[in-house]
This record gives C-alpha cells, structure tokens and sequence, in this order.
C-alpha cells in the first residue's frame, strides 16, 4: 500500500464502473431495442474482428454474481449505466416495463449488498431510431433525452442518489460523428459540433426533470478531460496545445460549469454550419448549477502546431513514453493538472474520478490468475495524484477503476482489458486481478482507518 490508504479521509468514496453496452449482453432480449452501437458494430470493418456487444460479458443474466464481486472487493460504490433501447426500444414513447425492471433489481441488488448505485443516464447507446430521425446532430434528440431521464428517475429515484448525466460528450461527439470512429460512424465536422452542442442541451435539460422528480438527488455529469502539453518549450506549439485543450476540454466545461462557450475556440470554429445549433437561451439551460463534477482521466495529448502556416491541424505527437496496451501515454501527473486546472478555472465543485483506469496485456496463469501489477502501479500513481490534489484543498470526494470487469472496448471489441476482474471471453467466468485486491485492500485500509 506503501502509505497510500493513510492518505484518503474515510468518507472518501471507493468504486468501480462499467456501462451498459459494454457488459451487458442481451441486446434482443425484454423488448430492448437496437442502439447506434448495434448497428455500428455488426456494419462491416468497424470494430476489432467484427466484435459486438451481443454477448458481452452477460451481465444481464449475470448480475447477481457482479454485485457480489464488487461486495466482496469491499467497495462502496458501483457506476453502471441506464441502456435508454431498453427503457424506450424507439428512443420515445412509454416505457417498456421488462427494461426498468431490470435496472430496479440491479439498484435493490446492489443496496442489498450495501453498495451505492450511481447510474449514469446516458453513456453512448443512443436508441437507432433517433439516429435513424438525424442523432445528436438533431435538437429534438436532447428533448428525447430529458423524457428519458426523468422516467428512470421516477423509477428509481427513491433509491438512488447520485444521478450523472453524460458520459463523456466529447467521445459522442466527435469520435461518433467526426472521427467515424465509434457509433454512428459519421465523419461530419459540422454535425460533430451540433451533436456536441445538443448533448450539452440534452444535459442542461435533464436537470431539472430529474430534481422535479426527486428533490433530493445530486446530479452532475462526466467529462473526460485531457492533460495537453505544446510538443516543446520554444512557444511555437502553445496555440496548438490551446486549440486542443479549447476542443477537447474547455468546449465541454465551459458551456456546463460557466454558461458559455470559450471565445476562443468559437473563433476556431468559426464558419462551420455546427455552431448554428446554439441558440441564444441555450446556455442558461446547460448551465444549470450542479452538485458534482465526474471527470475521466486517462491521459496526456502532445501536441505539435499545424505543418505549413494557414494548415488548420494540429499534429498530435507520438512521444517515446511508456505506453497502456491501448498505446495511450502512461502520464499520472497529467491528472494533478487536470485536477489543478478544473479548480483554477471553475467555480468550486465536489469532483469524482469517475474513471481511471488501463488496458494491458495481462499476464494469466494456468490457474487462471493474473498478475496485474502494471495495474496495480497505474492505479497508484494516479491516486497519489489525487491525494496530493486533495492535500491542496481541491474538492476530490471519489475514485471509480474502470473497469470492474474486463468487457466489449467500443471499436477495439475484446482485444483491450480493462477489467481488475479478468474475465474468459470463452466460459465468461470471472476471477478478479491482483489488482483487484490490492484496490479493495486500499479502499477497505483507508475508510476504516482511525484518523486522529
Ligand atoms: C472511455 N479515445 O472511453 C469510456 O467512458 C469507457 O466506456 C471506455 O471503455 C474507457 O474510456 C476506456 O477507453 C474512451 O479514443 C474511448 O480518445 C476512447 C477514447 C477516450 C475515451
């Protein structure tokens, strides 16, 4: 543990966190609906090998077993995901009974074994029938989103506190409409800032639906940030650093915690047909106050400046750095500043790491166990991160490994593990990691321990 328990409060929540498409499997079964990553996935050369979320890892049926897991690791806290194709199988409309009542069972399950739930309402399954309609790029499908949101917390609101949002906007957004690299697969930069902005919408109008049905729930919504650095020190890359950290970061911080977007990078965008999405009382919508702030971490962008003057990209730099199997930089202390930034810049939040976490080649035994301390030492070193964010005053309230279980990697289907619980993509049983019990050691050592 070397010390690093004694360094959190014992209220300081531990968890873990998964999403629905990514684990759950059973996407025809109790009226579900197909979602965007349904199609995505089963469309030729999108995904690693053809892979998709038909199976998963089966925790529809397997749940009971999962919330045991996350019991006997002894952790407080569990982030799942509400799939919207199974509550509303067209993306509108009554609910469909079968749907809520799974996520009910999964909800008293988990209360059961003593773990809190923290759903997030939306992480990336859009129903195919609103994309089918125009998808996020439509500001109808932010309307959608707010009847959605408040029939799951008129379902489950009496026994869940902590509601988010969004996962991650920026990955809807841009790698699902710009980059074409995840669901739905359009390479539209103009769509790709409308879905962005309609997201934010989809955001600041749920909000209010949610607190009318329940009063006392605290919601917030969950960004994934970036450290970004120039390529050097000369100050010839800072405006690329800039324009990536304005896109990447600022464009989903600004609108949620400040009510405007940054000038700077409207100017950057400016003459693309996406900004004509925002309209004038948007912004007081989204920027609806908050009670917490869930950030996704996992690591640093380099930038370098655009090859030739008047180019409008920014070069993203391969740097010789030790590497997840995701071949995503290693970089623990891009969290401090990331940590450091948000407090700088916004208004005071209470944030949660609801994400951190890493692929690597997992080293299994013959019995099947796994040696994971590659891990084991990525998730340290972001918690020393956190800790020292912490001893700086900056409200750091939770911390949530992604992943619980190792499970379907969006475009990289089964070839990335995430999991500190291995599980066999053959028999889908699951054995949890060394890291698995160094992380329940830590969290069981730190919120029993007696401070003076
Ligand atoms: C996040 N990128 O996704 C998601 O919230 C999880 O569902 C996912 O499994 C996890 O991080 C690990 O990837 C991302 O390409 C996926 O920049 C891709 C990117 C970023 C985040």
């Amino acid at each position: 543990m070397n010390g690093l328990n004694e360094r959190f409060d014992p209220g300081f929540v531990w968890g873990v966190a998964t999403s629905a498409y990514q684990i759950e499997g059973a996407t025809n079964e109790d009226g579900r609906g197909p979602s965007i990553w349904d199609t995505f996935a089963a469309s030729p050369g999108r995904t690693f090998e053809g892979h998709t979320g038909e199976v998963a890892v089966d925790h529809y049926h397997r749940w009971p077993e999962d919330v045991a897991l996350v019991r006997d690791l002894g952790l407080g806290a569990y982030r799942f995901s509400v799939a919207w194709p199974r509550i509303q199988p067209d993306g509108k409309g009554p609910a469909e009974p079968r749907g809520l009542a799974f996520y009910d069972r999964l909800v008293d399950g988990l209360l059961e074994a003593g773990i809190e739930p923290w759903p997030t309402l939306f992480h990336w399954d859009l129903p195919q029938a609103l994309e089918d309609a125009g998808g996020w790029p439509e500001r109808d499908t932010a309307e959608r989103f707010a009847d959605f949101a408040e029939i799951v917390v008129d379902s489950l609101g009496d026994r869940v506190r902590n509601w988010t949002t969004l996962n991650e906007p920026w990955c809807a957004a841009f790698l699902g409409y710009g980059a074409g690299i995840h669901a739905p697969g359009r390479t539209e930069p103009a769509a790709a800032i409308a879905a962005s902005h309609h997201l934010h919408l989809a955001h600041g109008l749920a909000v209010p639906r949610i607190r009318e049905s329940r009063p006392v729930a605290r919601v917030g919504v969950t960004l994934n940030l970036y450290a970004v650095s120039p390529a050097d020190d000369t100050g010839r890359h800072d405006d690329a650093a800039r324009r990536i950290d304005g896109l990447m970061n600022r464009w989903f911080l600004d609108p949620v915690l400040l009510g405007r977007y940054p000038q700077d990078v409207l100017q950057d965008l400016a003459g693309s047909a996406g900004l004509d999405a925002i309209h004038d009382d948007d912004l007081a919508v989204i920027a609806a106050p908050l009670d917490f702030l869930g950030i996704n971490y996992y690591s640093r962008h380099v930038v370098e400046a655009a090859p030739w003057p008047g180019a409008s990209e920014v070069g993203f730099v391969d740097r010789v750095w030790p590497k997840t199997a995701s071949g995503w930089d290693i970089d623990p202390a891009g969290l401090g500043e990331v940590l450091r930034q948000v407090d700088a810049d916004y208004p005071s939040i209470p944030i949660y790491i609801t994400e951190n976490g890493a692929a690597f080649d997992d080293p299994v035994s013959v019995d099947g166990t796994v040696q994971d301390q590659d891990r084991i030492d990525f998730i340290a070193g972001h918690l020393e991160q956190v800790a020292d964010a912490v001893d700086a005053g900056i409200d750091v309230r939770g911390y949530f490994a992604w992943s619980l279980l190792d499970n379907f990697e969006w475009a990289e289907g089964y070839a990335k593990r995430f999991g500190i619980v291995h599980v066999d993509f053959d028999t889908l049983v699951r054995t949890p990691k060394a890291s698995a019990r160094w992380f329940a050691e830590l969290a069981r050592t730190s919120s029993t321990k007696e401070r003076a």
